[in-house]
């Protein structure tokens, strides 16, 4: 992989060189990416070309943002970065929206992007591409960081990779110009630049005593319960933290992507009495989940005011972001569940001077809280069986009839990743689709963010070799949809499964004027993916959706099922309707005199 070049000295004395584009490719497979996401293009085509001829996959996007996203996913699939490649200026940008995802979702990636010549772009004298990269990735990043020279340039992924995997994982921007990956220098040299990073996410402990605060809130609890979050599902402590559970039985709750660590029918969990748990638990253990927008910040009344919180999180600043945190366990959650689960003994944690006196006033306060909770959810669920066997033969077909459809399909193939985004199919689909194994589930995550599911969809096809099936809105799926040529090209074992009620929320809004309302969405995406090559289903009753999705596992080929849903199925926002700002509505607003608006239906 290096070049052979006459040296300036003679003939008989060859040089041997490598350059920038080269020590980039050798610095990755020197630290064992396996696989780059991307779009090429100036500078950074022949880069991709030499990756993929150096044995190094690269998977060719149609848009910046669905790469970025596939690096993120495959970051939370792997606990190591996702590399995704982009060009510079709208390349570069189109890829910062999955890089502050990344971020934001604490998953590791690195985007390495190509940049123009720094001598122009820093005198603004409008360059190819001009943009100051660095500066506008900042805000947005973990960290961002720019090679200079060629040497640098296994300094630089070596940081980059360290700082995306360690401590809270995020998004590392590594802006490397043009000019640096065509520079030319002693192949020697610039094998003896690069290295390999040791250990990236070292294990982090904490000390005695904050174990032993734990313990003691623990060990005083009547009802305690644990939240486990996708912090927990990326450690990859799977055995740790059901251990911990099972061994001293308390209640858990898993958030969406969560779901899996322990099977979702676990005689523990109260997934199914989310707001009892939440609002009745006395000491909560957080394990890899933050007290944000998602648990209602740990505020009352979705919380008890008195609940006292024990945090594991592997970013001490996380700490008191919220609420107080009356003991905080700052490490990564392997090694705290192991400390605890040291400490903890069959139906009751160990204080620090044994049981405590009223051990059984304890003991009996929390089998009253385990039977409460048992109590609840066999009425939520007997209310949801009451809604899933009304929506199973509802015509037309409703969310929850195709859902339930899915729902039944998955449970087949407990080895299927799950991607789901939308409102409606993202709250109903998280409630309905059951998940057995960790990290089976991955959705819109701390955002809410639409667009990530081709993505997503495609890493964890790729990534892990395991048949994917991405349950979408019919917006959700619009953003990221041309990524159907990219799973066809790649012949990807990747099901779409488009949950089509004809727009955004719902497609029965009331358009003012001769154009479609806002909200109003109008696709046949079968059609789609049969012009890659792919096949295309439409369903119109559950029994169809199931026998598609049966048949498109079979075949383990790129297939896409749009499924007819009543327009008039779906709440706006989904169940987060309320964080809709409460103005006048639209169609109340007085109209300037004269111009009385007309209510059509969606228009032409
Ligand atoms: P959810 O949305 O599922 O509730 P969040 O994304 O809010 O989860 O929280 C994930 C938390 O997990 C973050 O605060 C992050 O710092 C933390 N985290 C990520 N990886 C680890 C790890 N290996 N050990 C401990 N904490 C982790
Ligand atoms: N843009 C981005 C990047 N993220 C967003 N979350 C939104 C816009 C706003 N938004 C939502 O929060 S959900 C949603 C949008 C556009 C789509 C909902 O419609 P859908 O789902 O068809 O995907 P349902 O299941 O029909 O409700």
């Amino acid at each position: 992989m290096t070049m052979s070049e006459v040296s300036a000295k003679g003939a008989e004395e060859p040089a041997e060189l490598t350059d920038g584009i080269h020590l980039v490719v050798d610095a990755l497979k020197l630290n064992d990416v396996e696989t780059i996401y991307g779009v090429v293009g100036i500078p950074i085509t022949d880069m991709a070309r030499l990756a993929q001829a150096s044995g190094i996959r690269f998977v060719g996007f149609r848009h910046e943002s669905d790469a970025g996203h596939a690096a993120a996913a495959a970051g939370f699939l792997t606990k190591k970065p996702g590399i995704c490649l982009t060009v510079s200026a709208p390349g570069f940008l189109n890829g910062l929206v999955a890089l502050a995802n990344a971020t934001t979702n604490c998953f590791p990636m690195v985007q390495i992007s190509g940049s123009s010549e720094r001598h122009i772009v820093d005198l603004q004298r409008g360059d190819y591409e001009e943009m100051d990269q660095l500066a506008a990735a900042r805000p947005f990043a973990k960290a961002a960081y720019r090679v200079s020279r060629a040497e640098d340039i296994g300094r630089g992924i070596a940081r980059a990779i360290r700082t995306a995997a360690s401590g809270r994982p995020g998004g590392v921007y590594l802006d490397i110009p043009a000019a640096v990956l065509g520079e030319v220098m002693d192949s020697a040299a610039g094998a003896a630049s690069l290295w390999k990073v040791v250990d990236a996410a070292p294990r982090q402990l904490p000390g005695p005593a904050a174990v032993d605060r734990a313990i003691d809130l623990l060990a005083g609890a009547k009802r305690p319960l644990v939240v486990l979050g996708k912090g927990a599902a990326y450690a990859q402590a799977d055995e740790w933290i059901r251990e911990f559970i099972e061994t001293t039985g308390i209640p858990y709750l898993p958030m969406s992507m969560a779901k899996g660590v322990l099977p979702d029918d676990h005689p523990q969990s109260a997934a199914t009495a989310r707001s009892l748990a939440l609002k009745r638990a006395d000491v909560v253990l957080l394990v890899g989940a933050r007290l944000n927008w998602l648990l209602s910040h740990g505020d009352a009344p979705t919380w008890s005011p008195d609940a006292k919180f024990i945090q594991v999180d592997v970013a001490a600043q996380e700490m008191d972001s919220n609420q107080p945190i009356a003991a905080p366990l700052v490490g990564d959650v392997g090694s705290v569940m192991e400390l605890l689960l040291e400490r903890s003994k069959p139906g009751m944690i160990t204080a620090r001077n044994g049981l405590t006196a009223d051990a059984d006033e304890l003991v009996t306060a929390r089998n009253e809280w385990r039977e409460e909770l048992k109590a609840r959810s066999g009425k939520n669920v007997a209310k949801m069986a009451g809604r899933l066997e009304a929506a199973a033969t509802a015509h037309p077909m409703k969310f929850l009839g195709a859902l339930g459809a899915i729902r039944d399909v998955v449970a087949e193939h407990p080895e299927v990743r799950l991607v789901n985004e939308g409102a409606n199919t993202l709250d109903l689909g998280r409630n309905t689709i059951g998940m057995s194994v960790p990290r089976h589930r991955l959705d819109s995550g701390t955002w809410g963010v639409m667009g990530i599911g081709m993505g997503y969809a495609i890493a964890a096809a790729v990534e892990t070799g395991d048949p994917v099936v991405a349950v979408e809105g019919d917006s959700a799926f619009g953003f990221s949809g041309m990524e159907v040529e990219t799973i066809c090209r790649y012949k990807l074992p990747v099901i779409t499964v488009v949950l089509n009620n004809s727009g955004v929320y719902r497609g029965d809004d009331a358009s003012t004027t001769s154009d479609p309302a806002p909200t109003y969405l109008s696709a046949r995406h079968d059609r789609l993916i049969e012009a890659f090559g792919g096949t295309g289903y439409r369903a119109t009753t559950p029994a169809e959706v199931a026998d598609a999705l049966r048949a498109a596992l079979a075949a383990g080929t790129p297939a896409l099922i749009d499924c007819v849903i009543d327009p008039s199925d779906g709440t706006e926002s989904g169940n987060i309707g309320h964080l809709n700002p409460k103005g006048l509505s639209a169609t109340s607003a007085p109209t300037p005199a004269g111009t009385a608006a007309t209510s059509r239906k969606k228009g032409n």
